[in-house]
């Protein structure tokens, strides 16, 4: 089961379907609290707290850091796409 959850991943990871697509913009959108489309350093502690309950604010600055790849400050759905796809393996 190990082996056949890791080659969903490999899948997932290289091509997304529509409704994978549809399904991480929900979480998108469940994070992005003042509906702006995007997800700013606020947002994103909060987003933190759920998927790492552990992670401190110094994770959640060097993660956002890390998925803020054009550095505004503000992490587009792009940029979330790309860190869901590693499965938010950044800290
Ligand atoms: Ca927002
Ligand atoms: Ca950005």
């Amino acid at each position: 089961m190990q082996f056949e959850l890791a080659q969903i991943n490999q899948i997932t990871m290289s091509e997304l379907s529509q409704e994978e697509i549809a399904e991480i913009k929900d979480h998108f959108d469940f994070f992005d609290k003042d509906n702006s489309g995007l997800i700013d350093i606020d947002e994103f502690t909060q987003l933190l707290k759920i998927l790492a309950p552990e992670a401190s604010q110094a994770n959640a600055i060097r993660g956002f850091a890390t998925i803020d790849v054009d550095h505004n400050e503000q992490i587009d759905f792009d940029e979330f796409l790309d860190w869901w796809k590693m499965n938010w393996t950044v800290f």
